[in-house]
């Protein structure tokens, strides 16, 4: 049992506690308490639905405190209005419960739950526990106690679904929707709350009911042995066979049906202006949604798995603290092939010493492996994808023949999970460039499916040269709580943590070179969303390339502020004036800190470049 959320504890605790007290309840309803058969079936059940609060109306309105006290007991009416609506709960509770499982299982769209959970629910509460347990205390035929309980029923049921309906469907379809699959312990919370919510809503209507004579509240079994077999109600007043001085008016039965159903129907439907009811359980299984993400009615469930957490519960590698990224990968050589594996995976990588992230991975690293390549290499990419989702490479600003370029549904059909594909092609360009995923990019280079390709020319004569070369890869992330989505640049979207090379600011590598010395740094904006002004302290670098493509020497121009978009890439090289601590970073300040904390002064896209005399 991973705990993915903090309401996961709540939830944990809250179903033991149920099954402890249903146990504790069975034990005691058929061991010691003088309750009809049929009432302890519906504490037993009540309790398993309602957990503690089950256990507290046992115990306050049912459980015979002293021997030969319990039809005394049990006659207040707050008491006998808590047995009618636990007798309502038991059966109506459980048709509803089992419909929505068995619906969310089948496939049905949440609509289509919403009403077959009322139907059934309604049918086992009148047809099993009104008509068919009843019958053994009330007599008659199994149709006439039917008939009888009839609209009793109906008003019940209705109240109860009016109170249950909106919290299952704003609970179920609301942030965490495992809540809508019944193999998840949420969805029993839910319901659980749900059948709570409708025990509240039912509970007037069942002391009315009660109070008339229309519905039974509890009953004491006799110890007499000639009564033995014979369930009396608690308050004999509220007899089914009414006593002339009770009495209820046409009207006031037209009434209170037309006031449940009112309820029924706002209960039910009032929830479809903010959820959309036509999503499948199976559409949505497990996806955790980020806090502040816009939900709406018209909210399609593709929107809600692209924006979903990365799963924790499909992580198959957790990386050492320490792991780096942007590990050179050295190619197998077939036939004069440059020959790559990589491997797309759900791994758990640190961006901080106590931060992690659940990233989708290239060789269980963040960034993916680097791909050293030299103009004119014939190179080979078998790509596995063991995502929970499709996925493809791209290789971005390279010339490549088209089916090798990666869009997926565009050039080729996605790779599914399990899934390979063989990238083949003659490298013809020369410079800095990257490749990432081109299927839901949005979502999966989001969460890390990038690295860089570094390509030397055939000719290295005419480069602008430097004593040491940094590549620089920057990422925007969202994790909260545990959770890492995918950052966007939307409501609910916006990234709390930067990486430079997969790591945040102090965790960043530090340059070391000496005052005279030159590096080049190749920027890859392998980020989604923002324009990151990378500026440099120390004074200004030279920008010697753009994408990939050398600038002639009179378009080489110096800078300390270079904006990377998305996409982009620049090459500058940098010389060391003047010795000390110099930082290279990104000029929104909101950038260069860890979830809004600054430590040791910075945070994300910030590195640092000691230099000595
Ligand atoms: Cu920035």
């Amino acid at each position: 049992m991973l705990i993915l959320q903090p309401i996961d504890f709540v939830v944990y605790a809250w179903l033991l506690v149920a099954v402890l007290s249903a146990a504790y309840v069975a034990y005691d309803q058929f061991r010691n308490n003088p309750e009809a058969p049929v009432m302890k079936w519906g504490f037993v059940l009540v309790t398993l639905y309602m957990g503690p609060i089950g256990f507290l109306l046992y115990v306050m309105a049912d459980k015979e405190p002293a021997p030969d006290t319990h039809a005394e007991f049990v006659r207040p009416l707050w008491k006998q209005g808590v047995g009618s609506t636990v007798h309502c709960v038991a059966g109506d509770a459980s048709g509803i419960i089992f419909a929505a499982a068995v619906t969310a299982l089948l496939g049905f769209p949440m609509w289509v739950d919403i009403i077959v959970e009322y139907v059934f629910g309604f049918l086992v509460g009148l047809l099993v526990f009104q008509s068919l347990f009843m019958r053994d205390m009330m007599g008659g035929t199994y149709a006439e106690n039917v008939r009888r309980t009839f609209l009793p029923e109906l008003l019940s049921m209705n109240m109860m679904m009016a109170g249950m309906a909106p919290v299952m469907i704003l609970l179920m379809m609301g942030r965490d929707m495992r809540a809508m699959w019944p193999s998840e312990p949420l969805f029993w919370f839910v319901m659980s709350l749900g059948v709570v919510a409708g025990f509240l809503i039912a509970y007037p209507i069942n002391v009315w009911l009660v109070a008339k004579g229309m519905k039974h509240g509890l009953m004491t079994v006799e110890t007499d042995a000639s009564h033995r077999s014979h369930a009396h109600p608690g308050n004999q007043q509220h007899a089914t066979h009414q006593p002339k001085h009770v009495v209820v008016t046409r009207s006031q039965l037209v009434a209170l049906t037309l006031f449940t159903l009112f309820a029924l129907i706002g209960g039910m439907f009032v929830p479809a202006a903010f959820v959309n009811l036509s999503v499948r359980a199976e559409e949505v299984r497990g996806v955790i949604m980020p806090p502040g993400m816009l939900m709406t009615a018209e909210t399609p469930p593709d929107a809600m798995r692209d924006m979903a957490a990365a799963d924790r519960r499909l992580v198959s590698y957790t990386a050492p603290i320490g792991a780096k990224g942007d590990r050179v990968l050295a190619p197998r050589i077939e036939n004069g092939i440059k020959v790559f594996d990589l491997d797309a995976s759900v791994i758990r990588w640190n961006i901080l010493p106590r931060t992690q992230v659940t990233a989708y991975a290239i060789n269980r690293q963040v960034p993916g492996p680097r791909l050293e390549l030299t103009e004119g290499d014939h190179v080979r990419i078998n790509f596995t994808n063991h995502l929970p989702e499709p996925a493809t490479m791209h290789w971005h600003g390279l010339v490549v023949p088209n089916r090798m370029d990666g869009p997926g549904f565009i050039t080729q059909d996605p790779v599914p999970p399990g899934g390979h594909y063989t990238y083949e092609y003659v490298v013809q360009q020369s410079g800095t460039y990257f490749y990432h995923s081109h299927t839901r990019p949005d979502r999966q280079q989001a969460l890390g499916l990038y690295g860089a390709l570094i390509i030397r020319p055939r000719d290295s004569a005419g480069e602008p040269k430097a004593n040491y070369e940094y590549v620089v890869q920057l990422q925007e992330w969202l994790n909260r709580d545990g959770q890492t989505y995918p950052a966007m640049l939307m409501e609910g979207g916006l990234p709390n943590f930067f990486t430079i090379n997969g790591k945040a600011w102090p965790a960043t590598d530090t340059l070391r070179m000496k005052v005279g010395e030159t590096i080049k740094l190749r920027i890859i904006g392998t980020n989604n969303n923002f324009i990151h002004p990378m500026h440099m302290h120390g004074g200004p670098f030279t920008v010697v390339a753009r994408d990939g493509v050398p600038l002639n020497p009179v378009a080489r121009f110096e800078a300390d502020v270079i904006n990377v978009g998305p996409g982009q890439r620049w090459d500058v090289i940098w010389p060391a004036r003047e010795p000390g601590r110099w930082i290279f970073h990104c000029h929104i300040p909101h950038h260069t800190l860890n979830n809004n904390v600054e430590e040791r002064g910075a945070g994300g896209l910030t590195l640092l470049i000691e230099v000595a005399p």
